[in-house]
């Protein structure tokens, strides 16, 4: 493999560019007119514009980037996340031009990416699911039968789904009937797929998911767990790994259930296992997201291992050069998503201009960027501008190094997340840990954020005035 295509934009393409160039492997970037001064033009070794801003226009023209794959002599691609990493058309096309997919195979992707199929693959595997009738339904009549069965609050979901879209929660028979209708009529809508299904309904659950590697071999790999509930509107912002609640026990127990979710679609390269945990130690298998994740940095932390190396070598054929056994978890990492988006106003996109963008630098400190100073911010994308990542010995180290990288961030012309973050990181309810996916619904609003900022101020100000006058004493004793 000697020549890599990134079809990705912004920091995960320049991520894994760095890693392909460390192996000694050529990179070729593709590129929208919006992009044509970004970073990950700037850092490949080529690159090729593909098109107009919009994304259907640009980064998702599967066959187009294909074909600038084959014109550059391009050995493998690899899809980052978004725009066409779980697309297992675009998969198999690359497939069938002769050309390597950096992760698993189109057949994979597609039995994963249907919400009933990925329920039933794992069905021979004994993997705890959440109550609730794994069969596709669009009408009302049906729905009412299977929620009187699992009980009230009842949750449907799209088949076609995934990532929170097209989910409704019905607390109560009353209301079923509108919500199945809303349900059905927004997969229609979104997924060209009307069928839903019917879950219990977790109500307070932690979002937990596990990191594994597969080669083509039969070899899977847990590489342990990340904690992703700090999340609004199924956005993360804040992860981290290990999570805080699992015994070694159950992280071992998740870990092989996961490894069986992969084999179960006979996975290979990086994947993740999705599962809702509740107060008692239960655990249950949601999905499984076929692609490396925006949060993988935590775990190459506590596991000192490069995630897109790994995925390089079981894409070319090699076999994993590690054992379970001996995996160790050392360590713990937080990974903030700093958002061009305004926390003050509902997290609203806040494009422009970066002004000024310096980043935190530091031993423990990672920062995954895709930004310069002086560049706009295109409205096209995903607004976010780079992932701000600590590691400590323990927790406490990691969050207060994540409060001091924040604090060291200077970002002018755009509002960002990073006030958010240095919130969530102060939060009485994120320091002890006990916190699950509903932590921004009850513990944020803007007033508690502006609250904090003038604390600090306030703080900062009695800190400076008690130098001030312990100053003044000095000169008083000096000019006596
Ligand atoms: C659930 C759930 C509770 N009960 N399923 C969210 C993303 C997608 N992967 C599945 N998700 C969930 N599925 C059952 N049966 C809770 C979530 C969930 C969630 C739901 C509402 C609001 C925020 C959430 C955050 C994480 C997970």
């Amino acid at each position: 493999m000697k020549k890599i295509l990134v079809a990705n934009r912004g920091e995960i393409a320049i991520r894994v560019m760095k890693t392909a160039r460390k192996m000694g492997v050529k990179t070729v970037a593709v590129f929208s007119t919006a992009d044509r001064n970004s970073l990950h033009v700037k850092y490949a070794d080529e690159a090729v514009c593909i098109g107009e801003p919009p994304s259907n226009q640009s980064y998702l023209l599967g066959s187009k980037i294909i074909e600038v794959a084959k014109s550059l002599g391009v050995d493998a691609i690899h899809p980052g996340y978004g725009f066409l990493s779980e697309n297992a058309d675009f998969a198999e096309e690359v497939e069938k031009n002769g050309i390597i997919f950096i992760g698993p195979k189109s057949q994979s992707i597609r039995v994963m990416g249907d919400k009933l199929a990925a329920k039933d693959a794992v069905k021979s595997y004994d993997i705890p699911m959440v109550p609730g009738f794994d069969k596709a339904i669009t009408d009302v009549a049906t729905a009412k039968e299977m929620a009187a069965e699992i009980g009230f609050p009842i949750l449907i979901k799209a088949s076609a789904g995934g990532g929170g879209k097209g989910m409704r929660v019905v607390e109560k028979e009353e209301d079923l009937e509108t919500e199945m209708n809303h349900a059905v009529s927004e997969a229609t809508a979104s997924f060209g797929n009307g069928s839903v299904f019917i879950e219990k309904y977790i109500s307070s659950p932690r979002h937990i998911e596990i990191q594994i590697m597969a080669d083509s071999f039969g070899n899977t790999l847990y590489l342990f767990e990340r904690e992703c509930s700090i999340q609004r509107r199924h956005q993360k912002v804040v992860e981290e790994a290990p999570s805080s609640v699992l015994t070694p026990e159950l992280r071992n127990i998740m870990g092989e259930a996961a490894v069986n979710v992969a084999k179960s679609c006979d996975y290979l390269g990086a994947g993740t296992v999705e599962f809702l945990t509740d107060d008692d130690n239960n655990f249950y298998f949601l999905e499984m997201n076929t692609r490396l994740q925006v949060e993988h940095p935590v775990t190459e932390f506590i596991t000192g291992l490069d995630l897109v190396e790994m995925q390089i070598k079981v894409a070319r054929g090699e076999k994993l050069d590690i054992r379970q056994e001996d995996l160790k978890i050392k360590g713990h990492a937080l990974e903030l998503r700093v958002y061009a988006e305004d926390p003050l106003n509902n997290f609203a996109p806040s494009v422009g201009n970066l002004e000024e963008y310096k980043l935190p630098v530091g031993k423990n400190i990672r920062v995954d960027n895709g930004f310069e100073e002086g560049q706009d911010v295109p409205i096209y994308y995903d607004p976010m501008l780079s992932k701000l990542v600590t590691y400590g010995e323990t927790r406490n180290e990691a969050i207060q190094l994540m409060i001091k990288a924040i604090n060291d961030y200077k970002v002018v012309g755009v509002e960002t997340t990073l006030p958010f973050g240095k919130f969530v990181c102060e939060h009485e309810a994120f320091v002890s840990g006990n916190f699950n996916t509903h932590f921004v619904k009850n513990y944020y609003s803007p007033e508690a954020l502006e609250k904090t900022a003038k604390e600090e101020a306030k703080v900062a100000s009695l800190v400076a005035l008690k130098q001030y006058l312990e100053d003044k004493k000095i000169l008083r004793v000096i000019s006596e």
